[in-house]
Order: structure tokens, then sequence, then C-alpha cells
């Protein structure tokens, strides 16, 4: 059987205020042409659907398109909720979506079996059960003393406990439906050794060992991660798909891709992933206001940051670069008597909360902040940002 393994879509993701549907638009058909060459059975999403909870309208209809159209050429997709996601608000197509074998697994289940899609394969006997473990926020799932009373490592261990029991209890459940289907399991989640892409929430996304993750499958699907890499330490094949643009410029100079995966019964499934091209470029470029101006024809199909250099400067050049289509922000460079921490330190928007707090603590109290009170502004702060109704 073949499937398509994608993620981190971020629909609704904006970029200094520009919006970036058109590209969604464009990947998307990327997306659905691969899969329909490809001829797969399925498209697995594993969660980051949407960059907000309360995304934009045009964000939902052209995510309900794209799952439609794949539906159309019966293309099975299974999607998870990711941490920006709204699992009650991906819950609301899920009637209408197991009608088309569109299936939202959205919510934990003390059956295990609930969270298994079994899917038959277009052409020939074989059949696969899709294994699904929607994104479990630790704040939700952590009671309110291991939140507070607890240690940082504490915390960390009754979540990562608590995310092995649903693995195993979802490997015994598919082990009893079939053993003998081709398996596949979904997560959301940060595991410890990956590389971070740059776009991603760092914080409360508790890391997990790859160790835990089962080993009787033939694909462990991952999102959260938006670099697309290959796990290691784990006892299956298990990938990140990564982002399917280039979300922040962060991740700048990243390739973006999506995974296809051929697997049957009795033998490892095999991997490739597969290029995406369809979104713009985000570059940071670094110059005189004359270099930056003569190097504006490569800005047409990208998003560019424009650091800007002291000689020859004039308020007239300054206007033309930012009247430039695709310079979304301009900065000047740091001269070097200044006391500055570095380049991250001048743009706050690029710096973990966590961090700003801390600094913001010191400079009041004079001394570090405990962890545990860090920890729990990371919460405080990821359940107001995730919460909010207006895009960053
Ligand atoms: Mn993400």
């Amino acid at each position: 059987m073949r499937f398509l393994h994608t993620s981190d879509w971020h629909v609704g993701r904006t970029i200094r205020n520009r919006s970036r549907l058109d590209e969604h638009r464009a990947v998307f058909a990327e997306i659905v042409d691969i899969a329909r060459r490809e001829q797969v059975d399925a498209v697995l999403v594993t969660g980051d659907v949407f960059h907000e909870r309360r995304p934009p309208l045009a964000a939902e209809e052209l995510v309900a398109h794209t799952l439609a159209q794949l539906a159309r050429d019966n293309i099975v997709s299974v999607v998870i909720p990711g941490n920006h996601d709204d699992a009650a608000r991906l819950r609301t197509l899920k009637p209408l979506g197991d009608l088309l074998h569109v299936h939202m697994m959205t919510d934990m289940s003390e059956t295990p079996s609930d969270l298994i899609v079994s899917i038959p394969q277009r052409t020939g006997g074989e059949r696969a059960l899709v294994s699904c473990l929607p994104y479990l926020h630790p704040h939700r799932v952590l009671t309110a003393a291991e939140g507070t009373d607890k240690s940082e490592n504490e915390r960390l261990s009754v979540y990562q406990s608590m995310v092995q029991d649903y693995l195993r209890a979802l490997e015994e459940a598919t082990r009893q439906m079939d053993p003998n289907a081709v398996s596949i399991l979904l997560a959301h989640a940060h595991v410890s050794g990956t590389e971070f892409g740059g776009g991603e929430w760092r914080s409360s996304v508790f890391p997990v060992d790859p160790g835990i993750f089962p080993g009787q499958v033939h694909y462990v699907a991952l999102g959260h991660m938006h670099q697309p890499q290959k796990v290691g330490g784990t006892r299956a094949q298990a990938r990140y798909a990564g982002s399917i643009l280039q979300m922040d410029f962060g991740e700048r100079g990243q390739d973006k891709s999506v995974c296809l995966i051929e697997a049957h019964p009795g033998r490892p499934a095999e991997v490739s992933p597969i290029a995406l091209t369809a979104g713009k470029a985000l570059l940071r470029r670094t110059g005189s206001a004359e270099e930056i101006l003569s190097q504006a024809e490569e800005f047409t199909n990208a998003w560019v940051e424009v650091v800007l250099k002291p000689e020859g400067q004039t308020s007239e050049l300054i206007e033309q670069i930012r009247a430039l289509p695709g310079v979304v922000s301009l900065r000047f460079e740091e001269t070097p008597t200044s006391d500055s921490v570095g380049e991250t330190a001048h743009n706050p928007k690029e710096r973990p909360a966590a961090e700003l707090f801390t600094d913001y603590y010191k400079s009041k109290r004079g001394a570090e902040p405990e962890p545990q009170l860090v920890a729990l502004f990371e919460r405080l702060y990821q359940e107001v940002s995730t919460a909010r109704d207006e895009p960053a």
C-alpha cells in the first residue's frame, strides 16, 4: 500500500501581517497532484493543520476544499490535531468527514480501537491499520499537583509515561485487530534529539524519548518539528514530514517535502521524500541600501527581511526598499559600539517568550527565576497565545 505523509500545514499563518493563503493554495495543489500521481491509498496529516485555534474562514475553506478534492479521487485522509489546533474545531468536521473517508481523529479514547482507522488497499487485497495519537497538551493532561508541585523532570516523566501507555494500548489493539495488516502510527510530539526548524512553539511541548514508540509498525508518521527529518533512536522507521512552507525566517533556506511510504505486510516500508516547491523562499539580505536595491529582482517570489548597513542611507532609498513587494521586514544593522547581545535580542519577536520573561525577571529581581516559575509562565503564555483571536 502507498501513503503520503504531510504535516504542519499551519494554514492561516501570515508573515509580518501578509497573507500566505495563495502559497498554501499552490502547495495544496502540488500535494494533491503528488497523491494522484503516486496513486496513494491515503494521505496522513500529523497535526498543526491550522496556525491558530480560531483560524480565518478562508483558511478553513481551503482545508475543507483540499480534503474534499482527495476524497473525490478516492484517496482516504487521516488527520490528527497538533499543538496549534483546536481539536474541538476539527471535531465539527468529523461526522461529514467520516462519510467521505476524511478521518478526523481528534479525541483520546478509553477504547484504543476507536483511534485506529482501517484502510483497504484501492487495488489489491491488503489493508492498513492507522493508529492515531491526537496531540496531548501537557498542561491539560497533568493534574494541578503534577503541574506545580513537582520538578520539571518529574513532570516530564509523568507526561512521557502517559504517552507511552497510550502507545502500548494502540500497539496491542492493532495486534488484536489484525497482526498481518500494514501498520502505521500518527503522532504530534517533540521527540528528544530531533532538530527544530525554527517556526515551532518550543514552550510547553514536552519532549519524549524516541524509545517509547512501538517497534511493530511499518512507519511512525510524526508532526511538530518543521525541519523534515528521519528520527533516530526509534525501533521502527520514523520521520517528521516537516512544514510545507518556510514558516518564518528561522526556516529560511530549508527544503520542504512530503514523504511517500510504500508498505506491505511482512517487510520493511520504503520511505522517500518528495520535494515541495510551490512556497516562496524566505530570504534575509544584509547590505547597504544600494546593494539591497540592486538585488530587487530576486525578491519577486520571496519574502525578504532586510538588514540595512549604515553606509549611504537616505530616507528616499529606505522608502524605495520598503516599497519592494517582497520586503516584509527592514531593520538596521547594529553598530559595533552597541552593548546589545546580538541580533535576536534586537528582535524580541524571534526570541522564545520564556527567555524574554527570564530577562525581565532578572532585571527586576537581580536573580534567576526558579525553573518552576518559568515553566508556569510558559504554560500560561501558551494557553493565552493559542486562545487568542487575532493573527500574530
Ligand atoms: Mn507546527
